[in-house]
């Protein structure tokens, strides 16, 4: 079998004290946290797309990127090379999970029926190289947004035989995620948008988008896939408006289209930001309304417009975001794939371990505080605290529903002092800062 990244072997816990590189210096797949070891918190997948399809190409410059698998130009032996690197690359950093399009691990044939043979041949190709069952799939999607036939959106196109081809697509797709075992299946909108409503039949796309999802769910119970439906949230690119806008627009469509019991959610980073969101408050708002199901784990640029997908390394994203998903109980089928890639000037192989060990330790100290807040219990009470108010007197009525418009003005004729205590963000933020030290 052909060794595609030799300079690195199996990447190792050296701790913090460690100078290597090539050493994680906080992710100890084995240490134990709140009764949990690392590995099964953080459930870590390396996304294919970026990792084995990403060139370095710009809309400025072409590829950058070097790699092993250069020399292949047979695309299907291409694609069989980048599965045996895929695995190396898991195996080697540790990661147990890996992510993929229906197109990134096969390429399109002339014909449907044959795009859909490749498909097999590689997804036997996978299967065969999964026994070992250290590395597994923590979901499946379809690419329904690079190929022209989707010009105008897959299920939101206004031409029936796009939504027809995405829809014998996203069918493969299940059922090849079904065959590896995945663990989910998500829908991210890809071209399901528009440009202009000028042109656009926004009820009829947002009916057919959801008739497309039903059906989706309709044909995961056809077939026995009992893996989670996720849908990804995304404000704008690539198209100027996306109808899952955020968690709170897909929630929204969820609910009025009957799909909120087959849906939960998968949450990127660099999405919450681009709808002018923080990552925590995607989290929290899908966790309070019981729909947290994964995370891309990625990080934008606060100064760009657009879905830079960098590797996580800011130490207050990862503690907030494991605050929210340790709060939330922790990730059950869902994990934090890396949707993430390494910059076009970082173009050599090593980069790629760099790259995902930099976001491994990241999460792992994001953890490690996060418990740290949670056991301590101090941020809980000072919430708590916050809202006794509550659970007496005037304040219990109105949670309980006691109280109407009526009495609360005669209340208020009785106290129209209102008294305030501070909110302590500054103390807060404190806080947070010696959690993160440790
Ligand atoms: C694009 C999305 C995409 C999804 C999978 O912005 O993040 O990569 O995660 O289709
Ligand atoms: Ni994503
Ligand atoms: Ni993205």
């Amino acid at each position: 079998m052909t060794e595609y990244f030799k300079e690195t072997g199996k990447v190792q816990y050296e701790g913090p004290k460690s100078d290597n590189p090539l050493a994680f210096k906080f992710y100890d797949e084995n240490a134990v946290i709140g009764g949990k070891t690392m590995k099964e918190h953080l459930r870590f997948a390396v996304a294919y797309w970026h990792t084995f399809q990403g060139t370095g190409s710009d809309p400025f410059g072409k590829a950058t990127m070097v790699r092993p698998w250069d020399e292949i130009s047979d695309p299907m032996e291409l694609a069989e090379a980048k599965v045996e690197a895929n695995f190396e690359l898991c195996e080697k950093l540790g990661v147990p999970y890996f992510c993929f399009h229906d197109r990134d691990i096969a390429p399109e044939g002339a014909t449907l029926r044959e795009t859909n043979r490749n498909l097999d041949k590689i997804t036997g190709l996978i299967k065969k190289r999964m026994k070992s069952g250290k590395v597994k799939l923590l979901w499946g999607t379809a690419n329904l947004f690079s190929h022209p036939r989707y010009v105008h959106g897959a299920s939101t196109s206004c031409n029936p035989e796009a939504f027809a081809y995405a829809a014998a697509q996203v069918k493969k797709a299940l059922e090849v995620t079904k065959e590896l075992g995945g663990e989910n299946y998500v829908f991210w909108g890809g071209r399901e948008g528009y440009e202009t409503l000028l042109n656009t039949d926004m009820k009829l796309e947002l009916e057919n988008l959801a008739r497309f999802l039903h059906m989706a769910v309709d044909y995961a119970r056809e077939i026995g896939f009992d893996g989670q439906f996720l849908i990804e949230p995304k404000p704008k690119e690539p198209t100027k408006h996306q109808y899952d806008f955020d968690v709170a627009s897909v929630i929204g469509f969820l609910k009025t289209y009957g799909l909120d019991s087959c849906f939960k959610l998968n949450i990127e980073a660099n999405h919450a930001t681009l709808a002018a969101h923080t990552f925590q408050h995607e989290l929290k708002l899908a966790a309070i309304n019981g729909m947290l199901g994964s995370v891309d784990a990625n990080r934008g640029d606060l100064l760009l417009g657009w879905d830079t997908d960098q590797f996580p390394t800011d130490l207050y994203d990862t503690t907030l975001a494991m605050y929210e998903i340790l709060k939330a109980g922790g990730f059950k089928k869902g994990g934090l794939n890396f949707d993430a890639k390494v910059r076009r000037a970082s173009f050599e192989p090593l980069d790629m371990f760099y790259a995902h060990i930099a976001g491994m330790d990241a999460f792992a100290k994001g953890l490690k505080a996060a418990h740290r807040i949670i056991e301590d219990g101090k941020l809980d009470s000072f919430i708590s605290d916050r809202y006794a108010g509550y659970k007496r007197g005037i304040g219990k009525k109105i949670t309980e529903g006691k109280a109407g418009f009526a009495e609360l003005e005669k209340y208020a004729m009785a106290h129209d002092q209102v008294a305030n205590v501070s909110g302590r963000q500054e103390m807060l933020e404190t806080m947070l800062n010696m959690y993160i030290q440790g």
